[in-house]
């Protein structure tokens, strides 16, 4: 059982992403072997990279971690949207991606479906994740930004040239040394809990 793992550097600002924190101190189950990359949160870089690596290393899953922090608990994503979007909801702010990027409604990849669903067990992931005692919960958006292009592009390859693979993405919240002005936080221990937890599930189980 072959799982790349993935997370991204810090962004908007900030300087940490409980993402790249979880990836650097998380540990491979018994029988699994664990590849772990971070990545930029950038719109065109994030493309080339992904493709790259599902070509390199061919992984049974692919697990790609990021920061909500306007979440209670650990979200696991349904459903990725083919759209690059850095406005906020309500109109007001843009935020650009690290490389300074701003994509406002655009489209990922002409043509191809406007959405994809997860093909991992998303229930079984939060149930997983409950059973540890930490709050999860099954999230039908990944919103617009840099965390639903990485989990869209990598459904729009698995669904045109990897048909076994499977992928999903999963968000966390703030920790609270990021001590955000509103919005929630969780202990990083919790974190690593939630999501070592997610690994075993593949432990024995492609
Ligand atoms: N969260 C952002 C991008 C990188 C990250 O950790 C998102 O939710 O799109």
């Amino acid at each position: 059982m072959k799982i790349l793992l993935t997370a991204f550097e810090p962004f908007n600002g900030r300087d940490i992403n409980p993402s790249q924190l979880i990836l650097e101190k998380i540990e491979a189950p018994e029988g699994v072997a664990l590849i772990k990359e971070l990545l930029p949160v950038e719109f065109n870089a994030t493309t080339e990279i992904l493709k790259g690596l599902l070509k390199q290393h061919q992984p049974d899953v692919v697990i790609s971690l990021g920061q909500a922090g306007n979440r209670p608990e650990i979200s696991v994503e349904r459903v990725a949207v083919n759209l690059d979007n850095c406005r906020s909801s309500n109109g007001e702010k843009i935020t650009p991606d690290n490389a300074g990027d701003a994509p406002v409604d655009q489209v990922i990849v002409e043509g191809a479906p406007q959405a994809y669903f997860t093909n991992l067990p998303v229930w079984d992931m939060v149930k997983a994740i409950q059973e540890t005692g930490v709050p999860a919960a099954v999230s039908y958006t990944a919103g617009t930004y840099v965390c639903n292009h990485v989990m869209y592009t990598v459904l729009h390859e698995v669904a045109t040239n990897y048909p076994k693979m499977k992928a999903g993405f999963i968000h966390v919240p703030f920790l609270p040394e990021q001590n955000p002005e509103k919005g929630y936080v969780m202990e990083f221990n919790d974190m690593i809990k939630g999501i070592q937890a997610i690994l075993e599930c593949f432990e024995n189980n492609p």
